[in-house]
C-alpha cells in the first residue's frame, strides 16, 4: 500500500513539473503532420489561435492537443479559436477552449477528444472543409462539457458524424444540440440538451443509443428527428417539448427507458399558437417498448403516411391522448402485439385507420381505453393463455370497433363451446367467453368473424353458438342487471 502511494507521489510530481515553459498553442500556422501543443494556462486572446485556413495539403493530419490547465480564449477578438479545414485533423482538448465566434471548426475526418471544456458565442465544433462544403466522418468523443449559444455539433448534411457522449459528460446547445447527415451516429451516456431540435438528422441510416445514465432532452423543439432507416435504442431518457422522437420510413425503435412529450395541458392554454405533440412521430417502423412512451397533450405513437406495415412489441407502457394513432392519410397496416399497458386517455386507446390493421393480446396485457380499426380487414387475436388471467371486462367495458371490412376476433386458446352468453344492441354486441381465468366480457363493434380453436362463426353462428337455455338466462339477467343500474343511475 506504502508504495503504490509512493509510486503515485511521484508520478504526479514529475507530471506537474514545469519543465515546458508555459506558452500559447507552440505553432498558430502548423504544416501537415504537424502536432501542435498548447501548454497556456494565461488567456490568448488573439485572432484565431490555431489557423490553417489558408494552407492547402500541407495541413492534413495535424494534431493540437491543449493540454489540461491550458487556456485558447477567442472571446475578446470574436475569431473562431481552432480553424483546420483541411483532411484528418485531430484536436485533444484537456484543458479550455473558449471560442470568440466558433470553437472548432474542421474537415473531413476532423477528431475532437474533449476532456476539458468548450464554449462558444457560436456554434462548438463545425464540420467544414477547405471547399466550404459540409464535412464527412467528423468524429466527437466527448468527457467534458461542451456549451454554445448556437448549435454544439454541426457538419450540416455531412455524412457519417459519430458523436460519443460518455457519462457525466455535457453538450449543452442554445439552439441545436447535433446536426448531421446520413449515417449520423451517436452514443450517449451523458447528458445532451438543447432548446432547438437536440439530435437533428438531415439524411438516413441514422443510429442514436442513448444509456440508462443518458439524457437528450429539447426545451422547445424535437429531441430527435431523423429520415429513413434510423435505428435509436434507449435506455435512458429522450425527451421533447415537440415530438420526443420524429422518425420516416423503416424506422427501428427500442425502448428501455422513457420517450416522452413534455408538454401540458397549461403550456397549450399559456400560447393557442402552440400546437400539441406526439411522443414518437413516424412513418413505419418497428417499435419495441419496455419502458415508457408518453404524451400527455397528444398521441404516444402517431404514424404520418408510410410505405409499409409497422409493428409495435410492448410490453411496458404507452400513454397518450390515443396511445397509438394513425393519420388519416396513412394507408399502411398497424401490427400491435400487447402484453404491457396501452393507455388512451381520452376515449380511444387505438386509432389505426386505413390499411389491415392486427392487435395481438398477450397474456397481461392491458389497454384503457377503446379502439377503432377502420377500414380494409384487421384482426383482433386473443393468443392462446391470454384468457388464463382474470379478464372480466376486457379494456374495461370500451368499445373495439372493427370498422369497414371484413373484419376478425380470433381466439386461439378457446373453443366455440367456451361462449357463454352473446347479446347484441344496435350492431353492438356483448361476447362473454370463459377461460381458464374466469369470464370475459368484450364490447364489440362491426366486426364480421370469430375464430375458435375449434371453428369459425359468422355473427349468427355466434348467436347460435350460444348454449340454451343458460344463455337465454344470462341473456335475461344482463338486461334486468342493465336496468337495475339505470333506474340506481336515475334514483341518484
Ligand atoms: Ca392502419
Ligand atoms: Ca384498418
Ligand atoms: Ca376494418
Ligand atoms: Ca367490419
Amino acid at each position: 500500500m506504502k508504495r503504490l502511494l509512493m509510486t503515485t507521489a511521484i508520478a504526479v510530481v514529475s507530471f506537474s513539473f514545469p519543465n515546458l515553459a508555459l506558452a500559447d498553442c507552440d505553432d498558430l500556422s502548423p504544416g501537415g503532420g504537424d502536432t501542435v501543443t498548447c501548454t497556456a494556462t494565461d488567456v490568448f486572446d488573439g485572432p484565431d489561435a490555431v489557423e490553417t485556413r489558408f494552407l492547402d495539403d500541407g495541413s492534413k493530419d495535424v494534431i493540437v492537443d491543449v493540454l489540461s490547465g491550458a487556456v485558447i480564449d477567442t472571446t475578446a477578438s470574436g475569431e473562431d479559436a481552432i480553424k483546420l479545414k483541411d483532411d484528418n485533423n485531430r484536436v485533444n482538448n484537456a484543458g479550455t477552449i473558449n471560442g470568440g465566434d466558433e470553437a472548432i471548426v474542421g474537415g473531413d475526418g476532423l477528431t475532437v477528444e474533449n476532456n476539458g471544456t468548450i464554449t462558444a458565442v457560436d456554434q462548438g465544433i463545425v464540420g467544414e472543409n477547405e471547399a466550404d462544403e459540409d464535412a464527412d466522418g467528423v468524429r466527437v468523443l466527448n468527457n467534458g462539457s461542451i456549451i454554445t449559444e448556437d448549435r454544439a455539433i454541426n457538419v450540416g448534411g455531412g455524412a457519417g458524424l459519430f458523436v460519443e457522449n460518455n457519462a457525466g459528460a455535457l453538450i449543452q446547445a442554445g439552439d441545436e444540440g447535433i446536426q448531421g447527415g446520413d449515417g449520423l451516429t451517436v452514443e450517449n451516456a451523458g447528458t445532451i440538451t438543447a432548446v432547438k431540435k437536440t439530435i437533428d438528422a438531415n439524411g438516413e441510416f441514422v443510429s442514436i443509443t442513448n444509456e440508462a445514465t443518458g439524457i437528450i432532452r429539447s426545451t422547445t423543439n424535437e429531441g430527435i428527428e431523423a429520415e429513413d432507416n434510423a435505428t435509436i435504442i434507449n435506455r435512458g431518457v429522450i425527451e421533447g417539448f415537440d415530438d420526443a422522437v420524429q422518425v420516416g420510413e423503416g424506422a427501428y425503435i427500442e425502448n428501455y427507458g422513457t420517450i416522452e412529450n413534455t408538454q401540458t395541458q397549461a403550456d397549450l392554454d399559456a400560447d393557442p399558437g402552440l400546437e400539441a405533440q406526439d411522443s414518437i412521430d413516424i412513418d413505419s417502423g418497428t417499435i419495441y417498448n419496455e419502458g415508457t412512451i408518453r404524451s400527455t397533450t397528444n398521441s404516444a405513437i402517431d404514424y404520418d403516411p408510410g410505405a409499409a406495415t409497422s409493428t409495435i412489441q410492448n410490453r411496458g407502457l404507452i400513454t397518450g391522448t390515443i396511445a397509438v394513432n394513425t393519420d388519416d392519410g396513412d394507408m399502411a397496416g398497424q401490427e400491435i402485439f400487447n402484453a404491457g399497458t396501452l393507455v388512451g386517455t381520452e376515449g380511444l386507446a387505438l386509432y389505426l385507420g386505413q390499411g389491415t390493421d392486427k392487435l395481438v393480446n398477450l397474456k397481461g396485457g392491458e389497454i384503457v381505453g377503446g379502439a377503432d380499426f377502420g377500414t380494409a380487414a384487421d384482426e383482433l387475436v386473443f393468443e392462446v393463455d391470454y384468457f388464463d388471467d382474470n379478464i372480466g371486462l376486457f379494456a374495461g367495458g370500451a368499445l373495439f370497433d372493427g370498422g369497414d371490412g371484413l373484419d376478425t376476433v380470433s381466439f386461439l386458446g378457446l373453443l366455440s363451446t367456451d361462449i357463454v352468453d352473446v347479446s347484441l344492441n344496435n350492431g353492438e354486441l356483448l361476447l362473454s367467453v370463459l377461460g381458464n381465468g374466469g369470464e370475459a366480457v368484450l364490447r364489440l363493434l362491426s366486426w364480421e368473424s370469430f375464430r375458435f380453436a375449434d371453428r369459425t362463426l359468422d355473427l349468427d353462428g355466434l348467436v347460435a353458438a350460444v348454449p340454451l337455455p343458460a344463455g337465454m338466462l344470462l341473456f335475461g339477467t344482463a338486461l334486468v342487471g342493465l336496468g337495475v343500474a339505470s333506474r340506481q343511475r336515475n334514483q341518484a
